[in-house]
């Protein structure tokens, strides 16, 4: 049996004006994933440009940038054995349109627009599962231990 793992997904803001974001998270669940934390929120153009870092200075990314600044994402926590292959599997090819032609039913196929617009994210290895959990959920990570400040301290 695969190791117990986390992964980040996004529900993308495609996907989340077409009213989809609550199907999509019982597919989640469906599909035997646990979704340990959800925020629903919208990024800034920083945030988004540092969390798709990788892809600056590549044809493509203003426009991808805009998409996902153009309304309200979902970020969630899934939980799963194998939970980072899993979820891409779930998800299907990157490009919606190849999506279609060659697994009809994954989640791009079903809720995805077009080349940009590809209604969800997910983690590509156990690394950038890491950087990305801790990119939307930083309070998941253990806070450090800080001891009350003595009295005489302010004195
Ligand atoms: O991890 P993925 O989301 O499957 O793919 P990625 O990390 O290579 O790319 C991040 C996002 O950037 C992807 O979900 C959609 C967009 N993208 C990637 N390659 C292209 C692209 N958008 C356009 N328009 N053209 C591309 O070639």
């Amino acid at each position: 049996m695969a190791e117990l793992e986390k992964t980040l997904a996004l529900i993308k803001p495609d996907a989340v004006r077409a009213g989809k974001a609550q199907e999509i998270m019982q597919l989640i669940e469906l599909n035997g994933f646990t979704i340990i934390a959800k925020q629903k929120m919208q990024l800034t153009k920083i945030r988004a440009e540092e969390f798709y870092g990788e892809h600056k200075g590549k044809e493509f990314f203003p426009k991808l940038v805009n998409f996902m600044t153009s309304g309200p994402i979902w970020a969630l926590v899934l939980a799963k054995p194998g939970a980072i292959l899993a979820w891409r599997a779930l998800m299907g090819p990157t490009n919606v349109f190849k999506a279609r032609a060659e697994q009809p039913k994954c989640l791009r196929a079903l809720y995805g627009t077009d080349g940009t617009q590809n209604a969800t994210h997910g983690s590509d290895s156990p690394a950038s599962a890491s950087r990305e959990i801790k990119f939307f959920f930083s309070a998941l990570s253990p806070a450090p231990v800080t001891e009350p400040a003595a009295a005489a301290d302010y004195i």
